[in-house]
């Protein structure tokens, strides 16, 4: 399914075309290589293997800033009257964006959508209008919301977190941003809603009651169920694991800690879990590793895809070119049924000095052609190469005799201790991971 180009009263991008598929010999920066959104792989077209959606925050909000310096990128509908005006001008050119680009989903924050006002009541009329226009927008385009969000880390009220917060009053207001966003995605027919931890987190354990903000954040987290289950939210909610910052301990560190949490709170059959690639490099580990720790528990949810630098120790919110990477990725989702009603975000941004339109377009595309080139690769690995065969033979003493009995639960400690008497020491058996390293390069073509 293919979007319509949707472009408000005035294009922000007039030198963008629609980006089409030209295939491997093409080299047309702003055309797709690998990325043919109906080709059929692994029984479904490409398009539904990724749901690729744009991140509001990151693609029409990032102007480059960082600690050491202001924006460097000019987005012209960022320029209007009044913020309501910028707003506007903000959804025209996403929708402008995210069909030339061609992709099917987008995701936001409340504050991305709409801007605060001066009290609750006119935070929330703000986002009610955007959120009506979106709604048009969408009509149009046939793009759908993979997730909204609230942003409850920006505003200095939350400078000590949001639903951790010392203060009781600063959770209250967190509360009537995360209803209004769940109405938010609700409206929009949003599959997903999404609780990135933000500032839930601590830097020093001195001046800080790490169980009783835990015991409040999983009681928030109930009541935002029980309020979206009744307004008839029948989607996923996803928490967002990140092990540090802006915290330096994230109360959400990764996938395992997360599940643990889910489970203790009895919020398990309403939470799945978003799993970001930078987030998991920050955790020490790999995406692979973070997207596999989610398949086991059931938990796998929606991905948010970007890279981070393994130099330094902060996100970068890279584009994902990392092919090796994400041939992991994909061999990993391709064995255990795919992403589900979840998506790729592209939660990246473009670097400081990468200062045109068109490298937006090119950041995008070359990402989405990255995982559609490594799906292609791990789909030929799974298909045609001895990668099962291996993997599956390196745990047949399970098949058979004994080994399965222990897996039926047949023996206990003292058989076993048995056993190991009776096979004297084990003769070694390689694990080979240098002959699994060379099959995936010999595929990397
Ligand atoms: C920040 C997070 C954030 C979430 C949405 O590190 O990745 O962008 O995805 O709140
Ligand atoms: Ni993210
Ligand atoms: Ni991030």
């Amino acid at each position: 399914m293919s979007v319509n180009v949707t472009v408000g009263e005035k294009s922000y991008f007039p030198e963008i075309e629609k980006i089409n598929y030209e295939g491997p010999d093409s080299l047309n920066p702003l055309a797709f290589r690998y990325y043919d959104e109906n080709r059929v792989i692994a029984g479904k077209p490409m398009e539904d293997h990724f749901r690729f959606a744009v991140a509001y925050w990151h693609t029409l909000g990032g102007t480059g800033a960082d600690p050491f310096g202001p924006g460097t990128h000019v987005l012209p509908w960022l320029y209007g009257a009044d913020s309501m005006t910028i707003a506007r001008n903000k959804l025209d050119a996403a929708f402008e964006f995210i069909t030339k680009l061609g992709a099917p989903f987008y995701c936001f924050h409340d504050r991305d959508l709409a801007p605060e006002g001066g009290n609750v009541a006119e935070s929330e009329k703000n986002l009610r209008t955007l959120v009506g226009l979106a709604g048009e927008k969408q009509e149009a385009s046939g793009v759908k919301l993979l997730w909204g969000t609230a942003n409850v880390f920006s505003h200095p009220r939350y400078m000590n977190g949001a639903a951790t917060n010392p203060d009781f009053a600063i959770l209250t207001h967190a509360a009537a941003q995360v209803k209004s966003a769940i109405d938010a995605t609700i409206a929009l027919g949003g599959g997903n809603y999404v609780f990135w931890g933000g500032r839930e987190g601590y830097y020093s354990l001195l001046n800080t009651n790490m169980k009783r903000e835990l015991d409040h954040l999983g009681m928030f987290l109930q009541k935002a169920r029980n309020y979206g289950r009744k307004a008839g939210f029948t989607g996923t909610f996803l928490i967002e694991p990140k092990p540090m910052e802006p915290t330096k301990h994230q109360y959400d560190f990764d996938t395992a800690t997360v599940t643990g949490f889910l489970y203790k709170y009895g919020l398990a059959d309403d939470f799945k879990i978003n799993i970001e690639n930078n987030h998991a490099t920050l955790a020490g580990h790999t995406f692979a590793h973070e997207v596999q720790t989610a398949v086991n528990a059931g938990l796998l949810g929606s991905l948010d895809i970007n890279q981070g630098d393994p130099h330094n120790g902060w996100d970068t919110d890279e584009f994902l070119t990392n092919l090796y990477d994400a041939v992991e990725l994909m061999l990993v989702l391709l064995q255990h049924g795919g992403i589900g009603k979840g998506g790729m975000n592209f939660d990246a941004k473009t670097r400081r000095s990468s200062t045109g339109a068109e490298d937006l377009f090119i950041a995008h595309i070359s990402s989405m052609d990255t995982l559609a080139r490594a799906l292609l690769i791990a789909d030929d690995i799974l298909q045609n190469s001895d990668f099962l065969k291996m993997k599956r033979a390196r745990y047949s003493s399970y098949d058979a005799g004994a080994g399965a009995d222990f897996e039926q639960g047949k023996f206990n400690i003292d058989q076993l201790a048995g056993l190991a008497a009776e096979y004297g020491e084990p003769k070694q058996i390689s694990g080979k991971q240098e002959l699994y390293q060379q099959l995936i390069n010999r595929y990397i073509k």
